[in-house]
């Protein structure tokens, strides 16, 4: 499959996260796209660097002040202290409710917390030269697509299924899976869906486009009640305005086997076709392994195939776009699985 690797992906490599009130090795790494391009190296892929800019997508996915944020948010770090080179910013206040968010303090971690829905997004020296190559990878893959590939993978990280409008979040800060689908909308598609399968409910995506019919957002995740991101998922969040009925929730409680899993793919894959959207974009987060360490589903290689060619029966030009899947060492092998599913079914 033709794929869109993102060559700065490494500048972003933050050292530790909280997990449990303790900091932790980060689980987000370098070497997870490294595992997944040694992989698709090997099966014969065809790899490219992006060929397109996102800048038009990205100013209508997300708020120009965020993304100034973003932009200068490392130098900012810096010039409150020179150590601060060897050390991660994470916010400690937020704007939760009867709070401001319209006023953007001067304090550097206040800003932080404004522009953050947790403190799960470490930042590092190159988050945002990392970030920014990832959504031209992702526009790049909308393009091809349009342009009349059956299908690309935008092989990127961050991920970015996390990241609202204004916010980064869940090791995400630019929405990969929005600039893709928004790429698309803005050649020939009409509607686009946009099927996010992370073990973590797509909370940025589908709050991007929880107003838009042109725009159909449908998740298979582990419960909120008990899993991340907790503040949105739930089967009842359908859309509002002009999109509702274009938001479809499919929560699973933790330790869901695969048969209920692949039960909740074909309602997702049946209200796809009910929409009548003319292509799609796959969140494809490989976090549903049964050897995740940080997820709780079952999904094994074989299941993954089954995903693909599931998938290729949609018969939509597809944009895939890597999201979460922390057992880094299966992870190449595992996306393989998806992408080889979907080429083989596609071809008959
Ligand atoms: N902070 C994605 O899969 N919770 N993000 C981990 C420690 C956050 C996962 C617990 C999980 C976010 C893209
Ligand atoms: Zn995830």
């Amino acid at each position: 499959m033709l794929t869109f690797h993102n060559p700065m992906h490494h500048l972003h490599a933050p050292v530790h996260e909280f997990f449990r009130g303790e900091k932790v090795a980060c689980f987000e790494t370098p070497a997870r796209a490294e595992f997944v391009l040694a992989a698709l190296q090997a099966a014969g892929h065809e790899l490219r660097e992006p060929d397109q800019d996102a800048a038009s997508a990205l100013a209508q996915i997300h708020s120009e002040r965020y993304l100034d944020f973003l932009r200068t948010a490392w130098p900012q770090w810096i010039a409150l202290d020179p150590q601060n080179e060897q050390r991660q910013p994470f916010p400690s206040v937020w704007p939760v409710r009867s709070l401001r968010s319209d006023v953007e303090p001067e304090n550097f971690v206040a800003r932080l917390g404004l522009y953050s829905m947790d403190n799960g997004s470490p930042l590092a020296s190159g988050t945002w030269a990392a970030a920014r190559a990832g959504a031209d990878a992702a526009a790049s893959a909308a393009h091809s697509v349009m342009a009349g590939a059956r299908a690309a993978f935008c092989l990127s990280r961050p991920p970015g299924h996390h990241a609202g409008h204004d916010f980064m979040g869940g090791y995400c800060f630019i929405n990969n899976a929005a600039i893709a689908a928004q790429t698309m909308r803005n050649l020939e598609a009409d509607r686009v869906a946009v099927l996010d399968v992370d073990y973590h409910h797509g909370n940025g995506t589908q709050s991007i486009f929880y107003e838009r019919d042109d725009v159909f957002f449908a998740s298979i995740h582990g419960d909120p009640l008990t899993e991340y991101p907790f503040y949105l998922g739930h089967a009842d969040e359908t859309g509002v305005g002009d999109g509702a009925g274009y938001n479809l929730n499919l929560p699973l409680p933790a330790g869901s086997d695969a048969a209920a899993w692949f039960a909740a793919l074909e309602r997702a894959c049946k209200a796809i076709g009910y929409v009548h959207a003319d292509a799609l974009v796959v969140s494809l987060g490989l976090d549903t392994f049964e050897g995740d360490p940080i997820s709780q589903f079952s999904l094994t290689a074989g299941d993954f195939d089954r995903l693909g060619t599931r998938l290729a029966a949609l018969g939509l030009p597809t944009v895939f776009v890597l999201e979460g899947g922390y057992a880094a060492a299966e992870l190449g092998d595992n996306a393989q699985h998806v992408l080889r599913g979907f080429e083989n079914c596609a071809a008959k």
